[in-house]
């Protein structure tokens, strides 16, 4: 099997260190849960360590993802008492602050993504923003390293790719992909099960939360967009995670080709935005713009408030950028 020489140099890494730290970014999705608990099974069944880390817990649609209790949740990890000599690999993140992680500064970092805003701040960094989700890059490091995809791990991975595809509809989802996840099922990855763990467990508050945000949503042309406030969020007992989605509702409309969703954040006149495209507008580079970043048809940022100051900037990005 002729072996990338990113992984190549990968592989050769983890030889040289008997145990590792992993993490993805803070607010977790599927794609950062299920990869960084298949990475972690990788480097068990090549005889090293490996301790979970992440800022925040998975969201609640991935409560059944196997070996989910792997995953220490901790704002420092140095708090852990982990030696500094230990090296952090990093899924998904631009940098050690995407991670929300005190404790990672000093450390030989690895560096894994799939973000075309990928920066190359670690000692080791494989970039490949023709992946599909962090997850498929995961995938070739484990076949790659000839270990056994095990049922768990085919689970966590399929996880990975069903959510950071929209369940394989997105376009970067290719022939490649579903080759992926027919090797993924047949080791034990079970599609259904999946899907039904992910997209029908949502908790009441986030359909709620849905009602609130379809209700407040706006088009003109060919964009569309809609917000939640704080107040509503705690009229609804509702929390950040049952925000993920919304916006895909509003990229969903027919004739729309970009959309964003606006989440006011708790008490700093701020707002958080998720931005979508059907793929004619780059995104990623309007995120990037006000800081923030993510793949051409989905990215995030923050913008100051107040809200419809907000909501102008990036609408008049939006309307340039088409
Ligand atoms: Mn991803």
């Amino acid at each position: 099997m002729k072996i990338d020489p990113s992984i190549a140099s990968l592989l050769e890494c983890f030889r040289s260190h008997p145990r590792f730290l992993i993490t993805s970014h803070a607010r977790p999705d599927g794609d950062a849960v299920g990869s960084v608990l298949a990475m972690a099974e990788i480097l068990d069944q090549l005889g090293h360590e490996a301790l979970v880390v992440m800022a925040d817990p998975a969201p609640y649609i991935y409560s059944k993802v196997p070996n989910l209790d792997r995953i220490k949740v901790t704002s420092d990890v140095s708090l852990l008492e982990e030696p500094s000599s230990t090296p952090a690999i990093l899924l998904e993140c631009d940098g050690i602050a995407r991670t929300g992680l005190a404790g990672l500064e000093g450390r030989t970092l690895i560096n894994i993504d799939h973000h075309a805003s990928g920066k190359t701040f670690g000692a080791i960094n494989w970039i490949d923003e023709t992946a599909c989700a962090v997850g498929e890059m995961v995938y070739r490091i484990a076949q790659a390293a000839e270990v056994e995809i095990t049922p768990s791990m085919a689970t966590c991975l399929f996880t990975a790719l069903a959510s950071d595809t929209g369940s394989f509809t997105y376009p970067c989802t290719t022939a490649e992909t579903f080759a992926i996840a027919q090797n993924l099922a047949l080791h034990g990855a079970d599609p259904g099960k999946i899907s039904r763990d992910i997209y029908f467990s949502n908790p009441e508050s986030k359909i709620r939360m849905l009602g609130a945000a379809l209700s407040n949503m706006h088009t003109e042309g060919t964009l569309a967009w809609s917000w939640v406030t704080t107040s509503d969020m705690e009229r609804l007992g509702a929390g950040a995670e049952d925000c993920e989605g919304v916006v895909n509702y509003l990229i969903s409309i027919a004739g729309v080709e970009s959309a964003v969703f606006l989440r006011e954040l708790p008490s700093v006149n701020q707002y958080r935005l998720s931005i979508r495209s059907k793929g004619r507008l780059d995104v990623a580079r309007i995120a990037e713009h006000f800081g923030g970043g993510g793949h051409r048809s989905a990215s995030g940022c923050t913008l100051d408030g107040p809200l419809n100051v907000a909501t102008e900037r990036i609408l008049s990005q939006l309307r340039t950028g088409l």
